[in-house]
Protein backbone atom coordinates (compact mmCIF):
# COMPACT_ATOMS: atom_id res chain seq x y z
CA UNK A 1 0.00 0.00 0.00
CA UNK A 2 1.12 3.82 -0.88
CA UNK A 3 1.89 6.07 1.99
CA UNK A 4 -1.64 7.83 2.52
CA UNK A 5 0.57 11.34 1.89
CA UNK A 6 1.62 9.47 -1.26
CA UNK A 7 -2.04 9.04 -2.37
CA UNK A 8 -2.76 11.34 -5.15
CA UNK A 9 -5.74 12.95 -5.03
CA UNK A 10 -6.62 12.59 -8.50
CA UNK A 11 -5.16 10.24 -10.88
CA UNK A 12 -6.20 10.33 -14.80
CA UNK A 13 -5.06 8.15 -18.07
CA UNK A 14 -5.52 8.88 -21.94
CA UNK A 15 -2.99 9.95 -24.41
CA UNK A 16 -1.04 13.57 -24.27
CA UNK A 17 -0.32 14.88 -27.90
CA UNK A 18 1.24 17.82 -29.42
CA UNK A 19 -1.42 19.82 -30.52
CA UNK A 20 -0.57 22.22 -33.77
CA UNK A 21 -3.41 25.52 -33.31
CA UNK A 22 -3.58 27.64 -36.44
CA UNK A 23 -2.44 30.93 -36.19
CA UNK A 24 -4.55 32.38 -38.21
CA UNK A 25 -8.26 30.81 -38.97
CA UNK A 26 -9.50 29.68 -42.56
CA UNK A 27 -9.48 26.27 -44.59
CA UNK A 28 -5.84 24.50 -43.45
CA UNK A 29 -4.15 24.44 -46.47
CA UNK A 30 -3.84 28.38 -46.11
CA UNK A 31 -2.83 28.42 -42.94
CA UNK A 32 1.01 28.92 -42.63
CA UNK A 33 1.96 29.51 -39.33
CA UNK A 34 1.36 27.02 -36.27
CA UNK A 35 1.70 27.10 -32.96
CA UNK A 36 2.89 24.34 -30.61
CA UNK A 37 0.43 23.59 -27.55
CA UNK A 38 0.21 20.43 -24.95
CA UNK A 39 -2.69 18.74 -25.30
CA UNK A 40 -5.04 15.71 -25.05
CA UNK A 41 -8.25 15.94 -23.01
CA UNK A 42 -6.74 13.81 -19.85
CA UNK A 43 -3.57 15.32 -19.76
CA UNK A 44 -5.54 18.50 -20.03
CA UNK A 45 -7.48 17.36 -16.79
CA UNK A 46 -4.81 16.75 -14.58
CA UNK A 47 -3.04 20.56 -15.09
CA UNK A 48 -6.40 22.13 -14.48
CA UNK A 49 -6.53 20.18 -11.16
CA UNK A 50 -3.38 20.81 -10.39
CA UNK A 51 -4.16 24.51 -10.85
CA UNK A 52 -6.96 24.23 -8.90
CA UNK A 53 -3.96 23.56 -6.18
CA UNK A 54 -4.70 19.47 -5.54
CA UNK A 55 -2.42 16.56 -6.40
CA UNK A 56 -2.70 15.30 -10.18
CA UNK A 57 -1.39 12.07 -11.35
CA UNK A 58 -1.26 11.07 -15.48
CA UNK A 59 -0.93 7.56 -16.97
CA UNK A 60 0.28 7.54 -20.61
CA UNK A 61 2.83 6.91 -23.02
CA UNK A 62 4.92 9.42 -25.26
CA UNK A 63 7.30 8.79 -27.84
CA UNK A 64 10.98 8.65 -27.53
CA UNK A 65 11.04 11.79 -29.31
CA UNK A 66 11.13 15.48 -28.90
CA UNK A 67 7.63 16.00 -29.12
CA UNK A 68 7.23 13.32 -25.78
CA UNK A 69 10.06 15.08 -23.81
CA UNK A 70 8.17 18.56 -24.74
CA UNK A 71 5.06 17.13 -23.53
CA UNK A 72 6.31 15.80 -19.95
CA UNK A 73 8.16 18.78 -19.20
CA UNK A 74 5.10 20.83 -19.76
CA UNK A 75 3.24 18.47 -16.87
CA UNK A 76 6.23 18.44 -14.80
CA UNK A 77 6.52 22.15 -15.06
CA UNK A 78 2.43 22.16 -14.10
CA UNK A 79 3.03 19.90 -10.96
CA UNK A 80 1.61 16.77 -12.23
CA UNK A 81 3.09 13.23 -11.34
CA UNK A 82 4.57 11.63 -14.61
CA UNK A 83 5.90 9.13 -12.73
CA UNK A 84 3.29 6.93 -14.16
CA UNK A 85 4.19 8.01 -17.91
CA UNK A 86 5.98 5.52 -20.01
CA UNK A 87 8.60 7.08 -22.89
CA UNK A 88 7.62 4.29 -25.41
CA UNK A 89 11.09 3.05 -27.66
CA UNK A 90 9.01 2.07 -30.49
CA UNK A 91 6.14 4.55 -31.30
CA UNK A 92 6.34 8.37 -32.24
CA UNK A 93 3.82 10.88 -30.00
CA UNK A 94 1.11 11.79 -31.61
CA UNK A 95 0.40 15.24 -33.29
CA UNK A 96 -2.81 16.71 -33.87
CA UNK A 97 -3.67 19.69 -35.86
CA UNK A 98 -6.53 22.59 -35.37
CA UNK A 99 -8.68 24.54 -37.82
CA UNK A 100 -10.18 27.65 -36.74
CA UNK A 101 -13.71 29.14 -37.45
CA UNK A 102 -13.59 27.22 -40.56
CA UNK A 103 -15.98 26.90 -42.36
CA UNK A 104 -18.22 27.64 -38.87
CA UNK A 105 -17.62 30.79 -37.38
CA UNK A 106 -15.92 30.21 -33.94
CA UNK A 107 -16.31 26.87 -34.23
CA UNK A 108 -12.57 24.15 -34.48
CA UNK A 109 -12.34 20.97 -35.26
CA UNK A 110 -9.31 18.76 -35.20
CA UNK A 111 -6.99 17.00 -37.80
CA UNK A 112 -5.20 14.01 -36.00
CA UNK A 113 -1.86 12.38 -37.08
CA UNK A 114 -1.84 9.61 -33.69
CA UNK A 115 -2.35 6.29 -35.32
CA UNK A 116 -0.13 4.28 -34.25
CA UNK A 117 1.25 6.48 -31.64
CA UNK A 118 2.93 6.24 -28.59
CA UNK A 119 0.03 6.92 -26.62
CA UNK A 120 -2.16 4.66 -28.14
CA UNK A 121 -0.08 1.53 -27.09
CA UNK A 122 -1.07 2.40 -23.46
CA UNK A 123 -1.63 -1.19 -21.99
CA UNK A 124 -2.85 -2.93 -18.88
CA UNK A 125 0.14 -2.95 -17.78
CA UNK A 126 1.15 0.34 -17.67
CA UNK A 127 -1.39 0.44 -15.00
CA UNK A 128 -0.13 0.10 -11.91
CA UNK A 129 -3.20 -2.08 -9.26
CA UNK A 130 -1.94 0.06 -5.91
CA UNK A 131 -1.51 3.33 -7.59
CA UNK A 132 -4.89 3.50 -9.20
CA UNK A 133 -6.44 1.91 -6.07
CA UNK A 134 -4.63 4.52 -3.83
CA UNK A 135 -6.51 7.81 -5.78
CA UNK A 136 -9.27 9.68 -4.33
CA UNK A 137 -10.65 9.94 -7.72
CA UNK A 138 -9.95 8.59 -11.16
CA UNK A 139 -10.91 10.56 -14.26
CA UNK A 140 -10.71 9.21 -18.02
CA UNK A 141 -12.74 10.34 -21.21
CA UNK A 142 -14.38 8.25 -24.08
CA UNK A 143 -11.44 9.09 -25.88
CA UNK A 144 -8.76 6.77 -24.03
CA UNK A 145 -11.53 3.75 -24.92
CA UNK A 146 -11.40 4.39 -28.61
CA UNK A 147 -6.90 4.35 -28.94
CA UNK A 148 -6.46 1.10 -29.15
CA UNK A 149 -7.66 -2.40 -28.00
CA UNK A 150 -4.93 -2.66 -25.24
CA UNK A 151 -6.20 1.50 -24.24
CA UNK A 152 -9.58 -0.03 -23.74
CA UNK A 153 -8.10 -3.04 -21.56
CA UNK A 154 -6.56 -0.39 -19.50
CA UNK A 155 -9.14 1.81 -18.86
CA UNK A 156 -11.50 -1.06 -18.15
CA UNK A 157 -8.99 -2.16 -15.52
CA UNK A 158 -8.42 1.08 -14.42
CA UNK A 159 -11.62 2.18 -13.31
CA UNK A 160 -12.10 -1.18 -11.85
CA UNK A 161 -9.19 -1.20 -9.91
CA UNK A 162 -10.16 2.82 -8.69
CA UNK A 163 -13.51 1.12 -8.14
CA UNK A 164 -11.62 -1.24 -5.77
CA UNK A 165 -10.11 0.77 -3.72
CA UNK A 166 -12.85 3.34 -3.20
CA UNK A 167 -12.01 6.10 -5.34
CA UNK A 168 -14.29 8.16 -6.95
CA UNK A 169 -14.32 7.47 -10.94
CA UNK A 170 -15.35 10.09 -13.10
CA UNK A 171 -15.85 9.91 -16.89
CA UNK A 172 -16.34 12.46 -19.83
CA UNK A 173 -18.55 10.63 -22.31
CA UNK A 174 -16.08 12.89 -25.13
CA UNK A 175 -16.87 10.48 -28.36
CA UNK A 176 -14.48 11.35 -30.88
CA UNK A 177 -16.74 9.98 -34.07
CA UNK A 178 -13.05 10.58 -36.32
CA UNK A 179 -11.88 7.49 -33.69
CA UNK A 180 -14.24 5.14 -33.69
CA UNK A 181 -17.92 4.75 -35.02
CA UNK A 182 -21.03 4.88 -32.95
CA UNK A 183 -21.84 1.62 -32.23
CA UNK A 184 -18.66 0.73 -30.83
CA UNK A 185 -18.61 3.46 -28.77
CA UNK A 186 -21.69 2.73 -27.04
CA UNK A 187 -20.87 -1.05 -26.64
CA UNK A 188 -17.78 -0.14 -25.09
CA UNK A 189 -18.56 2.80 -22.65
CA UNK A 190 -22.39 1.73 -21.87
CA UNK A 191 -20.28 -0.50 -18.99
CA UNK A 192 -17.73 2.22 -17.89
CA UNK A 193 -20.81 4.59 -17.32
CA UNK A 194 -22.38 1.87 -15.29
CA UNK A 195 -19.23 2.43 -12.99
CA UNK A 196 -18.87 5.62 -12.92
CA UNK A 197 -19.63 8.39 -9.96
CA UNK A 198 -19.37 11.31 -11.94
CA UNK A 199 -20.23 11.56 -15.70
CA UNK A 200 -19.64 14.70 -17.78
CA UNK A 201 -21.42 14.51 -21.38
CA UNK A 202 -23.91 16.69 -24.19
CA UNK A 203 -26.42 15.73 -25.89
CA UNK A 204 -25.02 14.23 -29.08
CA UNK A 205 -23.05 11.59 -27.11
CA UNK A 206 -26.28 11.17 -24.58
CA UNK A 207 -27.40 10.37 -28.12
CA UNK A 208 -24.98 7.65 -28.80
CA UNK A 209 -25.11 6.63 -25.50
CA UNK A 210 -28.87 6.46 -24.29
CA UNK A 211 -30.76 7.30 -27.27
CA UNK A 212 -31.82 10.58 -25.49
CA UNK A 213 -31.00 14.33 -26.20
CA UNK A 214 -32.90 15.97 -23.51
CA UNK A 215 -31.09 16.72 -20.42
CA UNK A 216 -33.46 16.24 -17.64
CA UNK A 217 -34.21 12.50 -19.16
CA UNK A 218 -30.83 12.64 -19.77
CA UNK A 219 -29.91 12.82 -16.01
CA UNK A 220 -32.74 10.75 -14.84
CA UNK A 221 -31.05 8.10 -16.54
CA UNK A 222 -27.99 8.20 -15.63
CA UNK A 223 -28.83 8.43 -12.00
CA UNK A 224 -31.04 5.43 -12.72
CA UNK A 225 -28.19 3.27 -13.83
CA UNK A 226 -25.85 4.17 -10.02
CA UNK A 227 -24.47 7.50 -11.44
CA UNK A 228 -24.56 9.88 -8.41
CA UNK A 229 -23.82 12.76 -9.99
CA UNK A 230 -24.80 13.43 -14.12
CA UNK A 231 -23.41 17.04 -16.03
CA UNK A 232 -24.88 18.06 -19.15
CA UNK A 233 -23.11 20.30 -21.30
CA UNK A 234 -25.13 22.39 -24.21
CA UNK A 235 -22.82 24.62 -25.44
CA UNK A 236 -24.54 28.19 -25.60
CA UNK A 237 -27.55 27.22 -23.75
CA UNK A 238 -25.11 26.40 -20.79
CA UNK A 239 -24.86 23.36 -18.75
CA UNK A 240 -27.18 21.22 -15.90
CA UNK A 241 -26.52 18.80 -13.43
CA UNK A 242 -28.48 16.70 -10.93
CA UNK A 243 -27.61 14.60 -8.32
CA UNK A 244 -30.73 12.41 -6.50
CA UNK A 245 -30.99 15.18 -3.98
CA UNK A 246 -30.09 18.43 -5.34
CA UNK A 247 -30.48 20.04 -9.39
CA UNK A 248 -27.88 23.27 -11.19
CA UNK A 249 -28.48 24.86 -13.91
CA UNK A 250 -25.66 27.57 -15.00
CA UNK A 251 -26.33 29.99 -18.72
CA UNK A 252 -22.77 30.31 -20.59
CA UNK A 253 -20.90 33.07 -20.34
CA UNK A 254 -20.33 35.00 -23.51
CA UNK A 255 -16.57 36.02 -24.06
CA UNK A 256 -14.68 36.21 -27.41
CA UNK A 257 -13.81 32.65 -28.51
CA UNK A 258 -10.66 32.11 -30.20
CA UNK A 259 -10.39 28.43 -29.78
CA UNK A 260 -13.02 26.44 -28.30
CA UNK A 261 -11.38 22.64 -27.78
CA UNK A 262 -10.52 21.92 -24.65
CA UNK A 263 -12.88 23.54 -23.18
CA UNK A 264 -14.50 20.68 -21.91
CA UNK A 265 -11.47 19.56 -19.56
CA UNK A 266 -11.47 22.62 -18.22
CA UNK A 267 -14.97 22.51 -17.58
CA UNK A 268 -14.94 18.59 -15.88
CA UNK A 269 -11.33 19.39 -14.14
CA UNK A 270 -12.72 22.77 -12.20
CA UNK A 271 -16.56 21.04 -11.25
CA UNK A 272 -14.74 18.25 -10.35
CA UNK A 273 -11.88 20.64 -8.58
CA UNK A 274 -14.71 22.34 -6.56
CA UNK A 275 -16.69 19.62 -5.35
CA UNK A 276 -13.26 17.75 -4.03
CA UNK A 277 -13.14 21.12 -1.38
CA UNK A 278 -16.90 20.44 -0.52
CA UNK A 279 -18.55 23.11 -2.75
CA UNK A 280 -22.70 22.92 -3.95
CA UNK A 281 -23.40 21.28 -7.16
CA UNK A 282 -24.50 24.77 -8.11
CA UNK A 283 -21.57 26.46 -6.79
CA UNK A 284 -19.49 23.41 -8.90
CA UNK A 285 -21.36 24.54 -12.15
CA UNK A 286 -20.70 28.03 -11.85
CA UNK A 287 -17.26 27.53 -11.01
CA UNK A 288 -16.96 25.17 -14.23
CA UNK A 289 -18.34 27.26 -16.66
CA UNK A 290 -16.40 29.64 -15.95
CA UNK A 291 -13.02 27.97 -16.21
CA UNK A 292 -14.43 26.78 -19.96
CA UNK A 293 -14.98 30.51 -20.94
CA UNK A 294 -11.52 31.16 -19.88
CA UNK A 295 -9.77 28.44 -22.19
CA UNK A 296 -11.91 29.69 -25.23
CA UNK A 297 -10.58 33.20 -24.95
CA UNK A 298 -7.22 31.72 -26.35
CA UNK A 299 -5.25 28.90 -28.78
CA UNK A 300 -4.27 25.95 -26.55
CA UNK A 301 -6.54 23.80 -24.39
CA UNK A 302 -4.34 24.44 -20.82
CA UNK A 303 -3.12 27.89 -20.86
CA UNK A 304 -6.22 29.56 -19.40
CA UNK A 305 -6.52 27.09 -17.21
CA UNK A 306 -7.38 28.98 -13.74
CA UNK A 307 -5.92 28.95 -10.32
CA UNK A 308 -8.95 29.79 -8.06
CA UNK A 309 -7.55 33.40 -7.58
CA UNK A 310 -8.28 33.61 -11.43
CA UNK A 311 -11.36 32.04 -11.21
CA UNK A 312 -12.71 34.73 -8.41
CA UNK A 313 -11.50 37.67 -10.34
CA UNK A 314 -12.79 36.13 -13.60
CA UNK A 315 -16.15 35.37 -11.92
CA UNK A 316 -16.43 38.76 -9.94
CA UNK A 317 -15.67 41.01 -13.37
CA UNK A 318 -18.51 38.89 -14.90
CA UNK A 319 -21.20 39.76 -11.65
CA UNK A 320 -19.76 43.42 -12.05
CA UNK A 321 -20.37 43.40 -16.39
CA UNK A 322 -17.08 44.39 -16.77
CA UNK A 323 -16.08 41.82 -19.48
CA UNK A 324 -16.02 43.07 -23.02
CA UNK A 325 -18.58 41.15 -24.45
CA UNK A 326 -18.49 40.47 -28.47
O1 LIG B 1 -10.76 17.83 -25.08
C1 LIG B 1 -9.73 18.40 -25.88
C2 LIG B 1 -9.14 17.28 -26.62
O2 LIG B 1 -10.10 16.80 -27.51
C3 LIG B 1 -7.94 17.62 -27.41
O3 LIG B 1 -6.93 18.17 -26.63
C4 LIG B 1 -7.40 16.46 -28.18
O4 LIG B 1 -7.53 14.68 -26.64
C5 LIG B 1 -7.79 15.12 -27.72
C6 LIG B 1 -8.56 14.30 -28.63
O5 LIG B 1 -8.30 13.11 -28.63
O6 LIG B 1 -9.42 14.80 -29.33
Amino acid sequence: MLEPQRRPSVVTMGEILVQLNSVTTGPLRHVNYFEKHAAGAEANFAVGISRMGFHASFIGRVGADEFGTYLLSVLKAEGVDTSRVVVDQEAPTGVYFIQRSYPVPEKSSVLYYRKGSAGSRLSPDDVEIEYVRGCGLFHVTGITFALSESAREAGYKAVQEARRGGAKVSLDTNIRLKLWKAERAKEVLRPVLSMADIVFTDPDDSEILLGERDPETIITSMLGMGVSTAVVKLGEEGAVAGTRQEQARVQAIKVPVEDIIGAGDAFASCFSASIMRGESLQRALEVANAAGALVVMVRGDIENLPTPADLQRFMESQRKGRVVYR
